[in-house]
């Protein structure tokens, strides 16, 4: 297994699992610093992989709302495919509880583990970079 700095890597990226929570907007921007996004979940597997990675505790995760239609969209730029990720939300999110949630963390170690939460609250994150950011 290719490990670097704390990053754990999967299937050509590399992945850190942060451990200090921060609101999902400090989170972002915390990866964004180190050549990264918060992650996205294109596949099955890589949710496997990060679910169980995160071990049940909830992390935030790149998909957040945008646009007057307030439309789900990955931070990192990966079209976001409503068919597909919909076996990854816990039933009955995603909620928008209070009116107020605009974010996403990955809350269990299931399949299904996606939560929207409020942007504000602070938890966990995952980032996600390529294998090879800097190069050419
Ligand atoms: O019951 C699901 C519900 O649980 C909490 O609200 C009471 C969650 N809030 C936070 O995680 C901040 C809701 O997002 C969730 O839908
Ligand atoms: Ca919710």
């Amino acid at each position: 297994q290719v490990v670097s700095q704390g990053w754990k890597y999967f299937r050509g990226h590399f992945y850190y699992f942060s451990q200090i929570p921060k609101t999902w907007y400090s989170a972002q921007q915390i990866c964004i610093s180190r050549n990264s996004h918060l992650t996205s979940v294109t596949s099955e597997s890589e949710q496997e992989f990060l679910y169980r990675t995160a071990g049940g505790l909830p992390y935030w995760i790149g998909l957040t709302k945008a646009g007057s239609e307030g439309d789900w969209h990955w931070v990192d730029g990966t079209p976001y495919n409503k068919v597909q990720s919909e076996k990854f939300w816990i039933p009955g999110e995603p909620n928008n509880y209070g009116n107020n949630e605009h974010c996403v963390n990955l809350k269990t170690s299931a399949l299904r583990s996606w939560n929207d939460a409020s942007c504000d609250n602070t938890f966990l994150f995952i980032c996600k970079r390529s294998y090879k950011p800097s190069e050419p």
